[in-house]
């Protein structure tokens, strides 16, 4: 069994980001993931867990997808929803624009995009009984665009309740991030060569990690669910896993801090090149804030 780094953030977020930063990129470049108590904090973690407690009631566990691929990919006893900037107010002032979270993303995206977006925030309230699931690599999602040395996008999992090696906490292959583009799996495909590392935390914690280390959620085999919040940027010019301006409406967007709106789609993207895209009236998207 192998550990991650842990880190621990103070409760002064600004300042956190900027004392954390070097440890974290060390520990992201040698290991692929790393470990922040007090990332999000107890009382944010809780205050969004009670923000989505329409969610969780709405959301029946398991993926109606048709796909076996993806029904088992989120597995049967597993809550998943998105749209979590439209739901908590709480989620976008501290884990959409988490300072930690976001000077981790211009370094390592900001290298292969002129900017980055959300690419989804997402609960993954991983329920009692539920297998481990498939290790994987969240850069997969856009196979036509990975190549080695080269990020994607960055994640984070949100610990919303205590993260233990019982009730399903993320399973993580330190240096598995070196593995070649296109490698899919986890141990299959690696013959077991790399340890298991648990991400073991209590609530307010994130483990943030490329998205190239080769992870998935661990077995649940406790009674409770394990309540996870994955937070995750992908440069610019991919399309996201989720469509966030279609969940977070104009009306919404034009209330929120302008970064967080840039982050949800509500901005459109200019290339170091010059090119632009998600334009309106081939202008920028921001146009539709001007007089608001
Ligand atoms: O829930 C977890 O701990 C990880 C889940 C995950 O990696 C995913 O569904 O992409």
């Amino acid at each position: 069994m192998a550990d991650l780094l842990r880190l621990r953030a103070d409760d002064d977020p600004v300042a956190s980001a900027v004392r954390l930063l070097p440890d974290i990129l060390t520990a992201l470049d040698a290991d692929g993931g790393v470990i922040v108590e007090n990332l999000l904090g107890a009382e944010p973690a809780s205050r969004i867990l009670a923000d989505l407690a329409d969610g969780y009631a709405a959301t029946d566990p398991g993926s109606s997808s048709g796909s076996e691929l993806w029904e088992t990919f989120h597995g049967q006893n597993t809550v998943r929803f998105t749209g979590l900037a439209a739901r908590s107010r709480t989620f976008v002032d501290h884990a959409l624009l988490n300072p930690t979270l976001l000077a981790v993303a211009d370094a390592l995206l900001l290298p292969n995009g002129a900017d980055y977006w959300l690419n989804t925030g997402q609960v993954m309230g991983v329920g009692p009984g539920e297998p481990a699931q498939y290790l994987h690599r969240d850069e997969n999602n856009w196979p036509e665009a990975v190549a080695d040395g080269k990020e994607l996008t960055v994640s984070c999992m949100f610990a919303l309740g205590d993260f233990t090696a019982d009730n399903g906490a993320t399973v993580v292959l330190p240096g598995s991030h070196r593995l070649p583009a296109g490698t899919r799996r986890g141990d299959d495909e690696t013959d077991g060569r790399f340890e298991h590392a648990r991400a073991e935390m209590p609530a307010g914690s994130g483990m943030i990690y490329t998205g190239k280390v080769v992870h998935g959620a661990g077995a649940n085999v406790t009674e409770s669910m394990r309540h996870g919040m994955h937070v995750s940027y992908v440069v610019g010019w991919l399309r996201p896993e989720e469509a966030s301006p279609l969940m977070v409406d104009r009306d919404l967007a034009a209330t929120l801090p302008v970064r967080a709106r840039r982050l949800l789609g509500w901005s459109s993207y200019h290339s170091v090149g010059g090119g632009r895209t998600w334009l309106v009236d081939f202008e920028d998207a921001e146009r539709l804030f001007a007089d608001r």
